[in-house]
């Protein structure tokens, strides 16, 4: 096998945000901008040598060709071993799983995970550490750097790898090993939530439908909902994995996820709904009628984790990240276990999971998780879902109003202003954060300003620090309001102002939730300035 050493010169932009590398397609096609980055990442995290990396994406469109890049980038670079999904699918939490299973040096996911795929659409490529999780910081740090300085990259010319045939092969001197990308996965669920007692809720009628989304979950829902759980055929929609995922937006929320909502809000609504996104690792949750906030789905597993064989000690702790809401911190409390206010961002999960400070952890984003891998996981989520209802008998709007009865409701709201000028983005968020230092005991409107700041955080494990986090306005009465860009974007900045109001009281928990936010919206919107400073006047997506 011939190894090529390619001259090269970087590529400006290469900085891997929140979840690595997302761009445009065309920009990762662009000629050695792929193979750039793949190099940079090997070189970023100290080579790969000897190393054995899991490798798999979402099936969006240009993942077949780059997989079959890296597999020879990977034995140019003198990998031992590629672990590979069975045509070059892996959902996220299942390459975070295989990477623990399998005690892996790391892997590489291909996704741009929610955002639209195909030649015009989105691409992306992430490195996940052996523990299964995000690289962190100091590690997509190095790849950056990397990016600023590469001369060279290392790839061997040799036929495309059989992505298609499950077994071993070897490229040059590498095994490449294709496994099954639903198995490892199914069996891990089977040692957290009772398929028994799930089964025997489809069983005895209870109705449910998965929206896939024409994303990765699909072979995952099928085999575990339709196949191992008996849920009747047809329970799994948009099942087949497409490059562009159907023309759609495979983001589980109630805006892109209509074709569910729809059902879930019709006169014949199943008992349960569920979607999840491109590469599987977020959820949505619908009841009959009843949609479920990212927010307060972490609250109510927080509340009944214990009913699945996986969590029946009890939790050891919980984390949320800060635009997350704060309904999870009061159930938390009641627990008496610990809740941790971490930034956007799963990385920052990783280690109170791996230190066992926390079980559970959820995001606004629609990402929930647990301590069974090192990324969010939809599928996941869904079961732990259906193993609470099963236990219950009760339906999600019951278990919501038991839920907000016992601890008051967190109403709750996000407001996406998307491809917005960078520059503007950035101008509204110096504005407020030049406002700061006035705003504490101040009165914005009818609301009276508790504390605000800009959030930052240090790692209680390994003290690492991270500022610039988002800006944070609490009120006197519950309500708070948080802005802060996007780091997931592809195109200009996404301004993202979240927004939260507590209410206690018995006979104001089923109020709409954008009447009860509309003080604090209309507060914090006139001291942004943000429809002066960007010309927008209505957000372009409210979850
Ligand atoms: C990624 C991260 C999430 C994070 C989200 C934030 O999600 O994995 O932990 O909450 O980005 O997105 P933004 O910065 O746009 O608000 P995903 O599902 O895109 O990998």
């Amino acid at each position: 096998m011939l190894t090529q050493t390619v001259q090269t010169t970087p590529i400006a932009g290469q900085k891997p945000g929140t979840s690595g590398l997302r761009k445009k397609t065309a920009v990762f096609q662009e000629p050695n901008f792929l193979e750039n980055y793949v190099q940079s990442t090997f070189d970023g995290i100290g080579g790969v040598t000897g190393k054995t990396l899991v490798l798999g994406g979402d099936g969006r469109f240009f993942n077949d060709t780059a997989i079959q890049i890296i597999l020879r980038m990977a034995a140019a670079n003198g990998a031992a071993k590629c672990i590979v999904g069975q045509g070059g699918l892996l959902s996220t939490p299942a390459a975070s799983h295989l990477i623990r299973l399998k005690q892996a040096d790391g892997g590489l996911i291909l996704s741009a995970s929610h955002n639209p795929g195909g030649p015009d659409a989105d691409f992306g490529l992430k490195y996940n550490g052996p523990n299964g999780g995000p690289a962190p910081e100091a590690v997509t740090d190095a790849i950056f750097e990397r990016t600023k300085a590469i001369k060279h990259y290392k790839i061997c010319a040799a036929d495309d790898v059989d992505l298609a045939t499950i077994g071993h092969q070897t490229l040059g001197e590498m095994a490449v090993e294709i496994v099954d990308p639903v198995s490892d996965y199914a069996a891990l669920m089977q040692t957290i939530v009772d398929f028994d007692k799930i089964g025997a809720l489809f069983a005895g009628g209870f109705t449910m439908c998965f929206d896939a989304m024409h994303a990765v979950t699909g072979p995952y829902a099928h085999a575990i909902l339709e196949d191992m759980l008996g849920a009747p055929k047809g329970t799994v929609i948009n099942g087949t994995p497409s490059p562009d995922f159907g023309k759609g937006h495979p983001d589980p929320n109630p805006t892109w996820a209509k074709m569910l909502m729809n059902k879930m809000y019709a006169p014949d609504a199943p008992d349960f709904g569920a979607a999840s996104d491109g590469d599987g690792d977020r959820n949505m949750i619908v009841g009959r009628g009843a949609y479920v906030t990212p927010s307060d789905s972490l609250a109510l597993l927080t509340a009944h984790a214990h009913l699945a064989p996986g969590y029946r000690d009890g939790l050891a702790g919980v984390a949320r990240s800060m635009p997350t809401s704060r309904a999870v911190d009061r159930v938390a409390e009641s627990l008496g276990i610990g809740c941790f206010e971490t930034p956007t961002g799963w990385k920052f999960f990783g280690n109170l999971l791996d230190a066992g400070k926390v079980t559970l952890c959820g995001e606004e984003s629609a990402g929930t998780g647990s301590d069974h891998v090192r990324e969010k996981d939809g599928l996941w989520a869904v079961l732990l879902w259906l193993n609470i209802l099963a236990e219950t008998q009760k339906s999600v709007s019951a278990l919501m109003a038991d839920l907000w009865a016992a601890h008051g409701r967190c109403y709750y709201a996000r407001f996406d202003y998307e491809a917005v000028d960078s520059e503007k983005a950035n101008a509204v968020i110096d504005g407020l954060r030049s406002k700061l230092p006035m705003l504490a005991g101040a009165m914005i409107g009818e609301q009276q300003v508790q504390m605000a700041d800009e959030f930052s955080y240090v790692d209680p494990v390994d003290r690492s620090r991270s500022d610039g986090q988002g800006i944070r306005i609490v009120f006197e009465g519950g309500a708070r309001a948080v802005f802060r860009l996007s780091g997931t974007g592809t195109q200009g900045a996404t301004i993202r102002l979240y927004l939260e109001q507590l209410e206690t009281r018995h006979d104001r928990l089923s109020e709409d939730p954008q009447k009860v936010l509309a003080n604090v919206h209309d507060a914090v919107l006139g001291l942004s300035d943000l429809a002066a400073i960007t010309g927008r006047t209505a957000p372009d997506v409210i979850t």
